[in-house]
C-alpha cells in the first residue's frame, strides 16, 4: 500500500511488454510471459500441469485454467488444439499493473510487522526466520500470544503465505490477520481467548525474494529467485519430495523442485518453525481456484477422515468469490487439483504431526483487481484462519507433556495411537524437545496411546475423548538401580549383596567376562531377598557384576563390581559356534564348514569339535562326533555324504587346559552335491535329444575323482532344479537311459559318481531341467578309459542351448 519511488515504472513497462507480446518468440527463461486462461475440464487442466505448462489456477465456474506462458508455450497449447484467450488486465482476471502496486511487498511487509511489534510489545515478536535468501529479503514470522517474551505451552497455529511469488494477495490475508489479532485484543473477547491461549504464528511471506522480484520485474515469478536457477519451494520439502511426478527436475521449470530435499533456505525456515513450534493445525495460503486442501500430494493420509471432517466443516462456511458460502473443492491434494509432490503440508503433516491446510484463495486470478478484491476476500479469509484458531483451541483432541518421572525434565519420547497406524513411511510421532505431544482425535471416542522411550518403561493411557481437549500428561519412569553392589570371591563360588530398593519386586543380576559388559542375565532374585550366590562358576576367571531392579522395567546398571572365584578353572571358551556350511560344487562330496575363534578363560589352547546329524534338533554328543582336536577355523566334511540328505552340524570349542566344552546353540545344516552313487529316481518322462553337443561345448565332461563325472553345462533361464540323465547310447533315436541323478541345482555344473563302465563301453549324459515338459540340454558321452566326444554323435543327438526349460524363458 505504501508507494515506492523506483520500482514501480519498471513493474508497469514489464507489463506492457508482457500483456503486448504474447506471440514474442521465446527466448529461455526470463522470456516475456503472458496470462491467458484456456477453457479446458479440471482434469485436462491437471494434465496440462502434469506436462510442463505453468498452471497459476483453474476457475472452476468459468472451466478456465489460467496459464503463465512464453509464446512458444502458447504455440504448443494450440498445438495441442486448444485455443487461449488473454486473461484480461481489469477485474478479477490481472495481472494488473495498477492493481499490483497496491498489493503488500515484502519490505513493506516487514516494516509492517516492524510497526505491529513495537505497537503490541506484549503481544507480537518479529522473529527472523532466514537472514539469508539469494536477494537480499528475509524470511520474517509473527509470533502472537500474551505475554510473547516469556515462554509456554500453548498450543500452536501455523499461518503462511506466498509460497508462490506472484500469489499477492495471499500476504494481504496473513497481514490482515496480523492487524486484526493484534489491534481487537484490546476490545474483542474471542481475540482476546485466542491470543491469550494460543501460540499464533505468522509467516505473511515464505518466499521474500521471489515476491519482491514481482513487484519490481516480472508480475508473473512463481519461484524462489535461487542464483541460476529458482525452486519452487512447494517442491522442496523432504516429505515426498520428487515422489510422484508432482514436480520438475528442470532448472528451467516452473515446478522445478531444487537439487535435493530442503535444499532452499526458504523451505528450511518454515520446516523450523513447524518443528520446533509442532502446530496442531497449520494454513497455507495459494491462490487460485478456490480449494480446501489437505496431505496427501501424492496418496491418500491414514487420517483422511479426521483430515477431511475439519476441511468439510470449513468448506460449510467459507464464502467464495461469488459471495456464497460452500462448493469449495475440498479433498487431498493429489486427487482433488493433481498431483504435487514435496509440498509444504506433506512435511508438516508426515513428519510433525501438524494438521496442515491449503486455502487455493480467489476464483480467477492470482493478482485481481486490489481495489475490488483486496478487502472481500481477507474479510472472508477471517473465517478459514479464525476457524482453525477455534479447532486448535477447541476440537476433540489428546495433548499433554511427556516428562522425565524423577526430574520433571521433558522427554521427547515417542507416542503412538493404536487406532491410527501409519502407512506411508511417517517416521514415530514424538513428543517435541519440550515433551509436548498432540492428536487429533474424533468426538466422543476412545483411544489407546503408547508413550515409550528407552531406558524407560513404556506407558499405556486409555483416553476417553469428548467434545473437546483431553489432556494427558505423562511421567515415564523407571526403578532406581540397586546401590551397594559388592561382590566375594568364593571358591568356585562369588557372593553378591546389595542395598534394598523401596517397593522393587525384582532384581536381575547381569554378569559379564569384560569391564562394562556386555552382560547375561545370571539370576533373577524375588525381593526382599538382596543377595546370591552366584555358583558354580569358573575359578581363575575375573567376572563383572551389574545388578537391575525390575518394576514394569528394569532399572539402569548398578554400579559394577569384579571378582575372581578361587578353586579350578571350570570356564569353558566363549563361543558362537558354527557359522557357515556350504556345499563347494567340486567333483568330491564336501560340506564346508567355518567358524569364528572361540577365547578360552583357562589358558588354552582351544581346539574345536564337530558333531553331525541329519535333524536340526539333534543333540551333539559323541554318537554323532565326526571330528575333534581341530586347532583351525574351519573343516571340510566329505565322508560318506548321501545325496538328498541336508545334514546339519554343531561346533563346539574346547580349552585344553580345562577340558570344558561350550554349549553353543548354532546349528547350520546344506545338502552335499558332490559326486554321489548314480541313482534311480522319478523326474518325469525320459527326454530324447534331438541334436547333439558340439564338441568341447556347450556340455563338457571331465573326470573327477575315482570313477566320478563333472559335467559342466550352460545354466537354464529360471530358477529350475535340473537333472542329469545317463546311460547306454547311442543318443540319436532312443537312447537306453539307465540312470537319473537329481536334484542338482540350477548352477551349470553337476558331479556324480555313475561307476566305471564295462571296458570300451560308452556312457551318454543329458542334462534336463527337473520336473519341467520339456528336454533342454546337451548330449555328451563318457568312457570309463578316457573323455572323449563321439564324432559321430556331433550333430544327431544330444539337445543345444537350454530351451524352453519351463515354458516361461524368453
Ligand atoms: O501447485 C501448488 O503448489 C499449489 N497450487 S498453486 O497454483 N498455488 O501453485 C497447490 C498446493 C498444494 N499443496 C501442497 N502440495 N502442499
Ligand atoms: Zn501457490
Amino acid at each position: 500500500m505504501t508507494v515506492r519511488p523506483a520500482p514501480l515504472p519498471v513493474a508497469a513497462l514489464a507489463l506492457a511488454a508482457l500483456l503486448l507480446a504474447p506471440a514474442a518468440p521465446a527466448a529461455g527463461p526470463g522470456s516475456p510471459r503472458s496470462f491467458v486462461k484456456v477453457a479446458v475440464t479440471e482434469a485436462e487442466a491437471a494434465v496440462l500441469a502434469r506436462d510442463g505448462f505453468d498452471l497459476a489456477g483453474y476457475d472452476r465456474e468459468a472451466g478456465e485454467a489460467g496459464i503463465v506462458a512464453t509464446a512458444g508455450e502458447l504455440e504448443r497449447l494450440g498445438r495441442r488444439g486448444l485455443c487461449w484467450t488473454l486473461a484480461d488486465a481489469g477485474e478479477a482476471a490481472g495481472p494488473a499493473a495498477a492493481a499490483l502496486s497496491d498489493y503488500t511487498d515484502p519490505q513493506e511487509m516487514s516494516a509492517f510487522l516492524d510497526q505491529v511489534a513495537a505497537a503490541y510489545p506484549n503481544l507480537a515478536k518479529k522473529v527472523l526466520l532466514q537472514g539469508v535468501l539469494f536477494e537480499g529479503q528475509k524470511v520474517w514470522a509473527l509470533k502472537i500470544t500474551k505475554d510473547v517474551d516469556l515462554p509456554n505451552e500453548r498450543p500452536v497455529f501455523l499461518l503462511d503465505a506466498q509460497h508462490h511469488a506472484r500469489e499477492v494477495m495471499t500476504a494481504e490475508i496473513t497481514r490482515d490477520a496480523v492487524d486484526y489479532l493484534t489491534s481487537r485484543y484490546a476490545t474483542d473477547a474471542q481475540v482476546r481467548n485466542w491470543v491469550d491461549n494460543l501460540n499464533v504464528w505468522v509467516i505473511p511471506v515464505v518466499n521474500p525474494d521471489g515476491a519482491m522480484y514481482v513487484f519490481t520485474t516480472d508480475p508473473t515469478w512463481r519461484k524462489n529467485r535461487h542464483t541460476g536457477c529458482g525452486v519452487d519451494n512447494n517442491r522442496n520439502y523432504s516429505v515426498y519430495w520428487g515422489a510422484c511426478n508432482g514436480s520438475s527436475g528442470l532448472c528451467a521449470d516452473e515446478t522445478f523442485r531444487g537439487t535435493a530435499p530442503d535444499s532452499e533456505p526458504e523451505t528450511q525456515a518454515v520446516e523450523a518453525l513447524t518443528q520446533e513450534g509442532r502446530p496442531l493445525f497449520a494454513l497455507s495460503y495459494h491462490s487460485y481456484g478456490q480449494y480446501i486442501l489437505y496431505s496427501y500430494g501424492c496418496a491418500d493420509p491414514d487420517e483422511k477422515v479426521i483430515l477431511d471432517g475439519i476441511a468439510q466443516g470449513l468448506n460449510g462456511i467459507l464464502v467464495k468469490d461469488n459471495g456464497a458460502p460452500g462448493g469449495w473443492a475440498t479433498g487431498p491434494i493429489w486427487s482433488t487439483i493433481y498431483p504435487a509432490d514435496g509440498g509444504s503440508v506433506d512435511t508438516q503433516y508426515g513428519r510433525y504431526g501438524t494438521y496442515a491446510y491449503v486455502i487455493e484463495v480467489n476464483s480467477a486470478s492470482f493478482q485481481p483487481s486490489y481495489a475490488v478484491y483486496r478487502d472481500v476476500t481477507v474479510q472472508r479469509q477471517r473465517t478459514a484462519w479464525q476457524y482453525f484458531l477455534d479447532k486448535t483451541l477447541t476440537a476433540p483432541q489428546i495433548r499433554g507433556k511427556v516428562t522425565d518421572a524423577g526430574t520433571g525434565q521433558p522427554l521427547a519420547a515417542a507416542v503412538s495411537v493404536q487406532e491410527v497406524s501409519f502407512t506411508h513411511g511417517e517416521q514415530p510421532r514424538r513428543a517435541d524437545a519440550r515433551g509436548l505431544y498432540h492428536w487429533l482425535a474424533a468426538a466422543n471416542a476412545t483411544y489407546h496411546l503408547t508413550f515409550s522411550m528407552p531406558g524407560y518403561c513404556t506407558e499405556t493411557r486409555t483416553v476417553a475423548v469428548g467434545t473437546g481437549p483431553a489432556t494427558v500428561d505423562v511421567a515415564l519412569g523407571y526403578p532406581a538401580a540397586p546401590s551397594g553392589l559388592a561382590a566375594a570371591p568364593g571358591t568356585n563360588s562369588v557372593a553378591l549383596s546389595w542395598n534394598a530398593v523401596a517397593g522393587v519386586p525384582e532384581y536381575r543380576v547381569y554378569r559379564g567376562l569384560a569391564p562394562g559388559g556386555p552382560y547375561a542375565l545370571a539370576r533373577t532374585v524375588a525381593a526382599p531377598a538382596i543377595s546370591m550366590t552366584d555358583a558354580p562358576v569358573s575359578g581363575q576367571v575375573t567376572y563383572y557384576y551389574v545388578v537391575r531392579s525390575y518394576l514394569l522395567c528394569e532399572s539402569p546398571d548398578s554400579a559394577e563390581v569384579s571378582a575372581r572365584p578361587a578353586g579350578p578353572c571350570t570356564m569353558a571358551p566363549v563361543f558362537a559356534g558354527v557359522g557357515s556350511v556350504t556345499a563347494p560344487l567340486n567333483s568330491t562330496c564336501t560340506l564346508s564348514l567355518s567358524w569364528a575363534p572361540a577365547t578360552a578363560y583357562c589358558g588354552g589352547p582351544v581346539t574345536y569339535r564337530v558333531y553331525r546329524g541329519t535333524s536340526a534338533s539333534f543333540v551333539p554328543g559323541p554318537a554323532n562326533l565326526i571330528a575333534a582336536g581341530l586347532a583351525g577355523t574351519g573343516y571340510a566334511d566329505h565322508a560318506a555324504l548321501s545325496n538328498g540328505t541336508t545334514y546339519y552340524y554343531v561346533v563346539c570349542s574346547v580349552d585344553g587346559s580345562s577340558g570344558a566344552e561350550d554349549a553353543n546353540a548354532a546349528v547350520l545344516g546344506a545338502m552335499p552335491r558332490g559326486p554321489l552313487p548314480f541313482q534311480t529316481c522319478t523326474v518325469g518322462a525320459a527326454p530324447v535329444p534331438k541334436e547333439a553337443s558340439p564338441a568341447g561345448a556347450p556340455l563338457t565332461c571331465a573326470k573327477g575323482a575315482g570313477s566320478a563325472v563333472v559335467l559342466a553345462y550352460t545354466p537354464a533361464c529360471g530358477a529350475l532344479d535340473t537333472a542329469v540323465y545317463g546311460g547306454t547310447g547311442p543318443i540319436a533315436g532312443a537312447p537306453g537311459w539307465s540312470a537319473v541323478y537329481c536334484g542338482l541345482g540350477n548352477t551349470g555344473r553337476a558331479a556324480f559318481d555313475p561307476g566305471t563302465p564295462a571296458p570300451g563301453g560308452w556312457l551318454y549324459f543329458v542334462v534336463v531341467g527337473q520336473n519341467a515338459a520339456k528336454e533342454g540340454s546337451y548330449g555328451q558321452r563318457f568312457d570309463g578309459a578316457a573323455y572323449a566326444e563321439r564324432p559321430e554323435a556331433a550333430g544327431v543327438a544330444g539337445c543345444d542351448r537350454p530351451q524352453d526349460l519351463a515354458g516361461t524363458c524368453p
